[in-house]
């Protein structure tokens, strides 16, 4: 998969998309990732790229020419959609990921400090997606975080090492709890089942703890899965394990076990 970047700061993208195992994906040649800086498309000695907004107000805004000219370079004659960065856009999700992933090119534009010009938004732009509810300086990060969540999803990226398997919301569950040597560290212990080779009873643990998880920290997550009938068993024993438990939930950060 190719994925092209548009930006004002080509020089934010050399760190992270370089390391570990984009890195190594994008040596293997499983995915590319060409940054393109929008400066490069404006024609006047000045380099100009912005603009005051019309009507007035703070701020500044790209100009639609200069911005048009990049993605139409950049874009070719192939279709390859352009996504646009922005808090208003719709929210990024593991599912629009594996959407993505089944793209063969995808365009995305990273704004900085400015908004674009909202012609472009209507006429150029096929997607606009948000990382989540908060304001960033740039649309560069999420940009990179988009790029990370679908390139992981392409075949070959993860290693079996790490791979797809077990992971928090391939199932719609967050993921259980992970020990490792020593069985005793500073007189805490790992669950004594973990220790027992008894796969079964290894399994339930893990359901169990990843249902315990999901109903406290993300209960919002039950409500759209289908539970199996032995889920279902075993999140009742949990409501009634943690029914004492009266606890605000949704406001500051949580701590729950
Ligand atoms: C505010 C308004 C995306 C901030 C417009 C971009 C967060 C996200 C910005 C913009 C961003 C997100 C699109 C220029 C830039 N912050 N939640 N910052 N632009 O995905």
């Amino acid at each position: 998969m190719r994925f092209d970047v548009l930006t004002l700061f080509p020089e934010m993208f050399t760190g992270p998309l370089g390391a570990s195992i984009i890195g190594k994906a994008r040596e293997r040649g499983l995915l590319s990732v060409e940054i393109w800086n929008i400066r490069d498309y404006a024609l006047d000695k000045h380099r100009t790229v912005d603009d005051t907004p019309y009507g007035g107000g703070a701020g500044m805004v790209l100009r639609p020419d200069v911005l048009v000219r990049a993605i139409e370079a950049v874009r070719g004659d192939s279709d390859a959609p352009v996504v646009y960065l922005t808090p208003q856009g719709r929210l990024f999700s593991q599912e629009i990921a594996a959407e993505l992933a089944q793209l063969p090119r995808l365009i995305l534009v990273a704004g900085h400090y400015e908004e674009i010009d909202e012609r472009v938004r209507q006429h150029w732009v096929d997607w606009e997606l948000s990382i989540g509810d908060y304001v960033l300086t740039g649309g560069e990060l999420p940009a990179m975080v988009v790029i990370d969540a679908v390139a992981r999803l392409l075949p070959g990226v993860l290693g079996t090492e790490s791979s797809l398997q077990d992971e928090s919301f391939q199932d719609g569950l967050l993921d259980y709890p992970q020990y490792t040597r020593p069985a005793s560290f500073r007189n805490l212990q790992v669950p004594e089942v973990l220790l027992s080779g008894h796969h079964e009873q290894i399994r339930r643990f893990r359901l169990k703890e990843s249902l315990r998880r999901t109903l406290l920290r993300r209960p919002d997550l039950l409500q759209t899965r289908a539970l199996s009938a032995e889920e279902s068993k075993i999140l009742t024993e949990l409501i009634e394990e943690h029914s004492c438990e009266g606890r605000v939930n949704g406001s500051g950060p949580y701590q729950d076990d």
